[in-house]
């Protein structure tokens, strides 16, 4: 682990809203080109293991518990089982998602196959999942839309898709509502991989998206960073977006660098000085929801290298808010902001249309040449932001 002196503030603790899937620190290392390299993880040792290092919660799939093909009896001793491991330990379960990527059935997608026997089926898997959710507390349910999208622009009829897409989540909504269930649904967008285009590729599609549904109130999102950065667009911008339009329902942090695969790192493992602002941006915001790690450990590690990956995520993520506060302490920052006139981007240009401001703005002189020749001070703004990160 690195040489930073120990600092009790360094410590996670639940306050701190940390979590991780299961299928995170239990990725075996499995990947297209090779086997898996570690062990599968028993999730009550997951469990147990996660509260050890301060974690807060634990998220899974259905299957990532509950196998496939388990029985109905196998299902409630597992169940049984990994609920015991969370009361043992006091961890959570803030949210639950189904698997429609995995089984060969959902190849052409899920609530998008053409096959409506397809579709109908991923249906009824989602309720069940859901229903799994909501036992073990869940008050988040995320969709990731990994099968709903194609390859070959003829197979797949995308105007179909929307509204077979907004059938199925405007019926699980109704399930939701109709069950009395305290439960809110989280979009989680991809550009690609595994298919070639996935629907619902960024945040932008997603927001249109729930304008379009039943109940929109229900479903807000669960951005990636890796996600929004492999379609090389701005991860905080997009975060910005969601939490400006009150979407904000949970997010998924890592690391990825653009141009890749999807590379689920560590943390903070690639861009620091994004991961920077995307802390600032969540800290000042006040978000309250989970920090959640969804995020492998790299195939080259061995089960401990496993736990350093979680403890890295969770430490870099406090190291990042240590350095927001004192980029909100520092003099120099501050001067350096009023110098790029940051904080009179806060107030109103002209407030709500009347004719008199209309004619006010009209009548109003200006002095261009002023304008077009001040400065902005983003170069000195930037190296101020440099040297705190590094340091300085
Ligand atoms: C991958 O980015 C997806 C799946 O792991 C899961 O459905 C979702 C929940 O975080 N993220
Ligand atoms: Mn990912
Ligand atoms: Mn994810």
């Amino acid at each position: 682990m690195s040489t930073t002196p120990s600092d009790a503030s360094l410590d996670p603790t639940p306050e701190h809203r940390f979590t991780f899937g299961l299928w995170t620190v239990g990725n075996p290392g499995r990947d297209p080109f090779g086997d898996a390299v570690r062990a599968p993880l028993d999730p009550v040792d997951t469990v147990r293991k996660l509260a050890d290092i301060g974690a807060w919660g634990v998220n899974l799939h259905d299957n990532d518990l509950v196998p496939f093909d388990a029985s109905p009896s196998d299902r409630e001793a597992i169940v049984r089982r990994f609920r015991a491991a969370l009361d043992e330990t006091g961890l959570v379960v803030p949210m639950a998602t189904t698997n429609l990527f995995f089984h060969p059935v959902f190849k052409d997608g899920a609530f998008t196959s053409n096959d409506p026997a397809v579709r109908r089926f991923a249906l009824a898997k989602t309720i069940r999942s859901i229903e799994l959710g909501v036992e073990l507390g869940a008050s988040t349910y995320v969709f990731w839309g990994a099968r709903e999208g194609s390859e070959v622009g003829a197979a797949k009829s995308t105007l179909d898709a929307f509204d077979r897409y907004l059938e199925a989540i405007n019926f699980l909504c109704a399930y939701v509502r109709d069950r009395g269930y305290d439960l809110r649904f989280a979009l989680e967008p991809k550009p690609n991989e595994p298919r070639g285009d996935i629907l619902l590729p960024t945040v932008g599609h997603a927001l249109a998206f729930i304008e379009r549904l039943d109940h929109p109130d229900m479903v807000g999102l669960n951005p990636e960073v890796a996600h929004e950065t492999m379609a090389g667009l701005n991860f905080v911008h997009a975060v910005a977006q969601a939490l400006w339009s009150g979407k904000l329902f949970h997010i998924d942090l890592n690391g990825q660098r653009i141009g890749r695969y999807d590379q689920d790192f560590r943390f903070g493992q690639e861009d620091l000085k994004e991961a920077f602002y995307l802390v600032r941006l969540l800290e000042g915001a006040g978000y309250d929801g989970p920090r959640h790690f969804d995020a492998h450990p790299l195939r080259t590690e061995d089960p401990e290298g496993v736990w350093d990956f979680a403890r890295g995520c969770m430490r870099t993520y406090l190291l990042l808010a240590q350095k927001a506060r004192a980029f909100d302490e520092s003099a120099e920052i501050r001067a350096a902001l009023e110098a790029a006139s940051v904080p009179q981007l806060a107030t109103p240009t002209v407030g709500p249309y009347s004719a008199e401001a209309a004619r006010a703005l009209l009548e109003e002189p200006v002095d261009l040449d002023a304008l077009a020749a001040r400065g902005y001070a983003n170069e000195r703004l930037d190296q101020a932001v440099v040297e705190l990160l590094l340091g300085g």
